[in-house]
């Protein structure tokens, strides 16, 4: 690439050296928007191509999982391990069993989570992993077997010093547990090599909560920067994995009233609220991977289920996609803008496209993106990491403040690099220098490497 990047010659660039990658295409479309113009401003990551080489991962790693299901039929799944940025500390990020997994989502996720985890303050890089596994409708034994199988390669990619993953989509405590079971019996070494466990064996308090309710501490915070608060504001939820059912509960906690949860399969909208009640039975309910939202209705009379639907055209305040990409299109944004939404905090990570963004941005509402707003599970993971490595543990109440004190920071962070003028932050460029400026100061210091 020449000395004089143009933001389309850049995009030109990645989108020839990655064919078909749509979903990575468009997570680096949304931080070069940002990032080429102040690469031009400071010649000095122009000359290292520092922005060229953070596209490119470190590496990508993909094998062969295979398991027998419980009838003994064998079944073939594709593993990957993508270790995107290591630049300032071993790679972080979670794994994610779901069918549309592939490089390229990963990809995106990887490249995301970089610039997410220099946000946090902590000394994590940049990786994902995951395999287009799905879990629905499986047994327990079914899930360890695939665990384990999927470790029995994993384990010679990762270690408590180079790359220490967690959970996302399809992954929790217990699939954690399976796949630290089998790390431990294959190296023999105890270690902090996955964060999210149980906390029984080096697990950290506050770990599942912390996704979700970082994401509302953050919309506390963007929302307090207007003199504005989340006390009576309706919430539209998507999700009802763990980053929605936790930003449910948090929005609870600051006075909110949530009113949507959703799945695969549609949304039930509770206009009278969901409570604290209700949530715990959602969670115990979603714990069998496959259970559909849609019984929900059947429990609370009051609700309604729409079948195939999200839920953004119900009347709310603010907004929280916490299920997965691109599930809040340009016509979402418009209906929610139209219904008088003043906020959006992402819990998922690009669940809006970047014309929903775009939409928010014009309308001046508060916008959140994900890197910034759902850093907090990584946060924590971060934590987690610290502790294994101190070997010992710290209460909760020291944990949330040092959750909250991170979200809080990231928000300033956000705030100082993002002054748009008028008194408009534009989060998402704040977040991309931010994020970007640490990495790229790193990569500086060490040379052509
Ligand atoms: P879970 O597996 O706990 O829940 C995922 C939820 O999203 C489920 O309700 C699921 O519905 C829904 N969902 C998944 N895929 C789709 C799809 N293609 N279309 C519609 N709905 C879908 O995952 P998490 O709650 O952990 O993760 C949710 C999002 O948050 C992801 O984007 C993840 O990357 C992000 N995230 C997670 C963090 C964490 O700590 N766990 C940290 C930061 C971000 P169904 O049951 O029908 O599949
Ligand atoms: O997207 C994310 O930040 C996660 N899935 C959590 C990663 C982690 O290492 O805790």
């Amino acid at each position: 690439m020449a000395d004089g990047m143009s933001l389309s010659g850049f995009m030109d660039w990645i989108v020839d050296r990655n064919p078909g990658e749509t979903e990575f295409h468009q997570a680096v479309y949304e931080v070069a928007r940002n990032v080429v113009p102040f690469v031009q401003e400071y010649p000095v990551y122009a000359k290292i191509r520092v922005l060229e080489r953070m596209a490119e991962p470190d590496r990508v790693i993909s094998f062969r999982v295979v398991w027998a299901d419980d009838s003994n039929e064998l079944h073939v799944n594709r593993g990957y391990c993508v270790q995107f940025n290591n630049s300032i500390g071993p790679y972080k990020g979670g794994i994610r069993f779901h069918p549309s997994v592939n490089q390229s989502v990963l990809k995106f996720l990887g490249f995301e989570q970089t610039l997410k985890n220099s946000l946090t303050g902590l000394p994590m890089g940049g990786g994902k992993g995951g395999a287009d596994f799905d879990p629905k409708g499986r047994s327990q034994h079914e899930i360890m077997k695939f665990c384990q199988s999927f470790m029995t390669e994993l384990y010679r990619h990762i270690g408590a010093t180079i790359d220490v993953p967690a959970g996302d989509i399809g992954v929790g405590a217990r699939e954690i547990g399976y796949m630290f079971g089998q790390y431990k019996r294959l190296t023999n070494a105890f270690e902090g090599v996955l964060t999210g466990k149980g906390l029984e064996y080096g697990g950290s308090l506050l770990r599942p909560e912390a996704t979700g309710y970082g994401a509302v501490y953050f919309l506390e915070d963007m929302l307090g920067h207007r003199g504005d608060a989340i006390d009576g504001k309706r919430a539209a939820i998507s999700g009802s994995g763990n980053v929605a059912c936790h930003a449910a509960e948090a929005i609870l906690q600051h006075g909110g009233r949530p009113v949507t949860l959703s799945d695969s399969s549609g949304f039930v909208h509770d206009p009278a609220g969901i409570t604290q009640e209700k949530l715990d039975w959602v969670k115990e309910h979603k714990k069998q991977r496959g259970n559909r939202i849609s019984a929900y209705v059947d429990q609370f009379p009051g609700a309604e289920f729409r079948s195939g639907a999200r839920p953004w055209g119900v009347p709310c305040e603010v907004a929280l996609p916490c299920a997965t990409q691109n599930e809040l299109l340009a016509d979402d944004a418009g209906q929610l803008l139209q219904n008088g939404c003043i906020a959006v905090s992402e819990g998922a990570n690009m669940p809006c496209t970047a014309e929903a963004v775009d939409a928010f941005q014009e309308a001046r509402i508060c916008f959140a993106p994900g890197k910034a707003s759902n850093a907090g599970g990584v946060a924590m993971s971060g934590l987690e990491m610290s502790q294994n490595a101190a070997r010992l543990y710290r209460d909760e109440n020291d944990l949330a403040g040092a959750l909250r004190t991170i979200m809080r920071d990231i928000h300033a962070a956000c705030v100082r690099h993002g002054e748009a003028g008028g008194g408009y932050v534009d989060y998402v460029k704040g977040a991309n220098i931010a994020g970007f400026k640490k990495v790229a100061d790193a990569m500086l210091a060490f040379g052509v490497v």
